[in-house]
């Protein structure tokens, strides 16, 4: 490049006449001390647009090659070009370090103190079904019981027959069910009255043995203080081959203990009947009411909290499972209720009123997730 800068001073071409001829290695060292120099993206580019944009220095150097001699421009071309090469590097790699600091300087500006306490009575609130629908997943989740869903709207089948409950079966009508409108093949779809039919479908969608809950809404057309027309329900199905009661008992007793968090919590088994299960049975906790209170754990009175069994051979036969290959057993509660008693909320119905008051002082902050291992509701 210097070789060039001595020749070309005496150049006689018009362009180097002009004066516009540059001394090159000024102008480079001028250039890089102006890319060095930019503080920020803005001025750099400002110092690119100089050097390489459509008016710029190096740009006017390159158009002054079109009035050269042949001689001339074997010589300046490329030097010009090897210049315009040494500048476009320059600003990429001032422009990749000012993005770097730009980057770097954003992440600490935006740094947060994970280590700082939550606010947690800035956050909404969790509901006490969801709540305690977290914890019965956990819960199970723990025994090896995996979640299954079906659909609100389900067909007599689901619902009824597969469950042992016929047509004409006074079950039908102890349901209170919410009928839809007939539908184009005369068929009338139900309000599941129970989550039992996601059972069902599991049972006919999946080979056995089955480890199963199933949480969810479920509706009947009763409404009073203890009763709302949508609650909340949760059953479980576990179906081998030597599934038996004692299975059955030592699933509730460690399910109640772990849910309630009483280690001696006492227990009993009464006969019931539900037209899906035989034997069935109703369990009790031990509890005391005193006072108008109820504490639960303590005491030598009786709260019954859910309904279990074997399952009806005939639900297995309508579901495709062979009764005499398998069996096992079931249960269902309301989780409404067992929130009610756990935490001592003293009516249903605002449950469902969508009162933020009530959700402020009954719900739960977000960030308490029940898990066993931190103890369920701490
Ligand atoms: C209950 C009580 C006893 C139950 C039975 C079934 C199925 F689908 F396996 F037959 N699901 N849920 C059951 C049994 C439900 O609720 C009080």
């Amino acid at each position: 490049m210097l070789e060039w800068f001595r020749v070309s001073r005496n150049n006689s071409s018009p362009y180097f006449r002009d004066g516009m001829m540059q001394d090159l290695p000024q102008l480079e060292s001028e250039l890089l001390g102006a890319i060095d120099g930019a503080r920020d993206l803005a001025a750099l580019n400002e110092v690119r647009v100089s050097a390489l944009g459509k008016k710029g220095r190096v740009t006017a150097l390159m158009r002054g090659l079109g009035q050269m001699d042949a001689a001339e421009r074997a010589q300046a071309g490329p030097a010009f070009n090897a210049l315009k090469d040494k500048i476009a590097e320059a600003v990429e790699s001032r422009r990749a370090a000012l993005a770097d600091a730009e980057l770097d300087a954003r992440l600490a500006q935006e740094k947060i103190d994970v280590t700082l306490p939550v606010r947690p009575e800035a956050q909404g609130h969790i509901h006490p079904v969801s709540q305690v629908t977290d914890e019965l997943i956990a819960i199970f989740a723990d025994m090896g019981f995996s979640v299954a869903e079906g659909p609100d709207i389900e067909d007599d089948f689901h619902n009824f027959t597969a469950l042992n409950i016929p047509p004409e079966h006074p079950a039908r009508q102890m349901h209170d069910t919410f009928y839809l409108a007939e539908g184009p093949d005369g068929e009338r779809k139900v309000l599941r009255t129970h989550t039992s039919p996601v059972q069902i479908r599991h049972m006919m969608n999946t080979p056995p043995p089955h480890r199963i809950i199933a949480p969810g809404r479920t509706y009947r057309s009763d409404s009073d203080i203890t009763h709302t027309p949508m609650f909340h329900q949760v059953e479980g199905l576990v179906i081998d081959k030597t599934t038996h009661m004692g299975h059955l008992k030592g699933c509730l007793e460690e399910f109640a203990r772990a849910f309630f968090e009483v280690d001696d919590l006492r227990m009993r088994f009464r006969p019931s009947y539900f037209p899906f299960t035989e034997p069935s049975a109703e369990m009790d906790i031990g509890c005391e009411r005193k006072d108008g209170e109820l504490r639960i754990g303590v005491g030598e009175d009786w709260l019954e909290i859910l309904g279990c069994g074997m399952v009806h051979p005939k639900v297995l036969d309508h579901v495709g499972i062979d009764p005499t290959e398998y069996q096992g057993f079931a249960f269902g509660m309301g989780i409404d209720r067992i929130a009610m008693l756990k935490y001592g909320i003293p009516d249903l119905r605002a449950f469902f009123e969508s009162d933020l008051r009530w959700l402020r002082h009954y719900g739960f902050v977000p960030l308490d997730v029940p898990t066993l291992a931190q103890g369920l509701s701490r």
